[in-house]
């Protein structure tokens, strides 16, 4: 409908991993959906980036590290409030591969994130701690991209998280909305809306580019 691609646009294709899709430790659902829109919408975009969430085995945000704690349950650690997940995307192991043959090979950049044993990391650009910078924005900004266009997973956590952070970076930042599956745990998908609304992130869909 209208966005004339230009050699400063970037895709961000966030957390494409086995462990999201169904079947993975921390599906979300119709993940696999996106896949095949995804590759085709690549292929149009003079540059590629990909996250990968990569965990340290026993992993802080990992609910098996926490005596007595179950999966989804929200706790408070140093450095905020951080909801406890199934292990999920250990470096090393099959479920944290990228799913997408045709995405790696496109892709100019895999940016890997979430490996500090003791922090979260769902944002690309920043970590949980708010202040452990992973190097994306300057990365972005040597290489002149000033267009974001982000889909991926999930909606509510790591696509939100990269998406807030890339607008407050200064980056014009577009959320593919239907280019993204959420796992919508205690309203967090809404939530993560109005989140994106209010930073001035715009929520498109594909078939808008
Ligand atoms: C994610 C929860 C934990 C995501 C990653 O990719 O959205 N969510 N780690
Ligand atoms: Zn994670």
């Amino acid at each position: 409908m209208g966005f004339d691609l230009r050699a400063d646009d970037a895709l961000i294709v966030v957390d494409l991993q086995v462990d999201f899709l169904p079947g993975g430790s921390l599906a979300v659902n119709g993940g696999d959906e996106i896949i095949a829109p995804i590759e085709a919408l690549a292929k149009r975009f003079a540059n590629v980036l990909l996250t990968q969430d990569w965990h340290t085995p026993g992993h802080i945000s990992f609910a098996s590290a926490h005596k007595g704690r179950r999966a989804f349950e929200l706790i408070e650690l140093d450095y905020g409030p951080q909801v406890l997940w199934p292990d999920h995307c250990v470096m090393g192991t099959p479920g944290a591969r990228i799913v997408s043959e045709p995405l790696l090979e496109r892709a100019q950049l895999v940016l890997r994130k979430g490996y500090h044993h003791e922090v979260d990391s769902y944002s690309g650009f920043r970590e949980a701690d708010r202040r452990t910078q992973t190097g994306l924005a300057g990365y972005l900004r040597e290489r002149g991209l000033k267009r974001l266009f982000i889909v991926g997973l999930a909606t509510d956590f790591c696509v939100n998280w990269t998406a807030l952070d890339a607008a407050s970076n200064g980056f014009e930042t577009l959320v593919v909305e239907d280019l993204t599956r959420a796992i919508d745990t205690d309203g967090s998908l809404t939530q993560a809306y109005a989140e994106m609304d209010s930073a001035g992130v715009r929520r498109i869909g594909a078939s808008d580019i």
